[in-house]
């Protein structure tokens, strides 16, 4: 590996390994071709680049001339993060995004009514976050699609109709479609680590739906015994609004981000746009993410943040906290 690769160029090939789909990994090579200091020590990794860059535009041309129906399972992601809501059919699953935010679902008391994914973006707070609504999943059948919009999405939520005498069926074989399809579903208290090779791991939020009906509660209450442990069991009504405030914040926190507020030396912090990050970030991540130049040049930090006294001088390793106000010094 050459040793003079710069700051903007391994920013590239972090984002190179962080791509999840074909257009963002050809942007990311397109972006590290960019960036790549060209001379004779470096010739093996551009061809590198430039033949990887190629079999993968084939490859998309390939997947273009395929159905429309790829194309309609493939939803760009916008916003602080994307969920995907997953679950059996009729389950709450368009009435919960037409209730969090903008988007008009089709809703109907027959189940498959929603045939194609749709998106919406839901407030959280000063933050907005991508919900998209998905076909339902028939326990057994494995729908390949949805389970790999998923796949491509930051985190699941489950929406279960808790009133429904087979909910726990529905999440035993929800869990075990998808571990069939290689996405293991993690509770929000588990790292989000990549568990074995060709396995993702997805941070899964369980919504128990349709609080409302009588019945609910006492699948609530087994849902919870059996499940409990390991992932955050969020119960909530579409219809009547019970647990909707609580749920948004549960889908925040099933993304495992924090928001960070800059501040500019002698100015006060932009409180209305916070820069979202991955949780146990560090000072440098931050840094990286308000311009890449701040990585080279970043001389001192100063923070404000629940754990540490106002304005305190923090170190580049530094793991920020949600609601930190940072002010970097170049
Ligand atoms: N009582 C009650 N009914 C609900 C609730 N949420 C949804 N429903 C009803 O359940 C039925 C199905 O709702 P949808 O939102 O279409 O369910 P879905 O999961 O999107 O269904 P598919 O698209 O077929 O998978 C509709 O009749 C809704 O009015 C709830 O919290 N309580
Ligand atoms: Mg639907």
């Amino acid at each position: 590996m050459p040793a003079n690769l710069t700051p903007d160029f391994l920013a590239a090939q972090e984002k190179y390994r962080e791509a999840k789909t074909i257009e963002e990994k050809i942007a990311a090579l397109e972006e590290m071709y960019a960036t790549l200091p060209k001379h004779k020590g470096t010739e093996k990794l551009q061809a590198d680049i430039k033949s990887r860059l190629s079999k993968l535009r084939n490859k998309e041309k390939q997947e273009g001339k395929r159905s429309k129906r790829y194309d309609e399972f493939y939803v760009p992601r916008h916003g602080a993060g994307q969920i995907a809501l997953v679950g059996p059919p009729n389950s709450g699953k368009s009435s919960l995004l037409a209730r969090l935010t903008a988007a008009h679902p089709e809703i109907a008391e027959y189940p498959y009514t929603t045939r194609i994914p749709t998106p919406g973006m839901m407030e959280f707070e000063d933050i907005m976050i991508q919900l998209v609504d998905t076909p339902p999943i028939t326990l057994g059948c494995g729908d390949r699609s949805v389970i790999s919009l998923a796949r491509n999405a930051d985190a699941i939520a489950l929406v279960l109709d808790a009133s429904d005498a087979d909910v726990l069926d529905h999440i035993d074989g929800l869990i075990n479609d998808m571990g069939k399809s290689r996405v293991k579903l993690t509770g929000s208290r588990e790292p989000a680590d990549i568990y074995e090779a060709g396995t993702v791991s997805r941070r899964t939020l369980l919504v128990a739906n349709k609080v409302d009906i009588p019945d609910a509660q006492v699948n609530i209450d087994v849902l919870v015994e059996l499940y409990g442990e390991q992932f955050t069991v969020q119960p909530v009504s579409a219809v009547t609004g019970e647990g909707l405030e609580d749920l948004r914040r549960a889908l925040f926190d099933t993304l495992g981000i924090i928001r960070v507020y800059a501040k500019q030396p002698g100015k006060p912090p932009d409180l209305e746009k916070p820069f979202t990050l991955e949780a146990g970030s560090t000072l440098m991540d931050f840094a990286a993410a308000v311009h890449k130049d701040f990585v080279r040049k970043l001389r001192m930090a100063k923070a404000w943040g629940r754990d540490i006294p106002d304005g305190a001088q923090i170190a580049r390793d530094h793991v920020l906290q949600d609601g930190y106000i940072v002010e970097l010094h170049a």
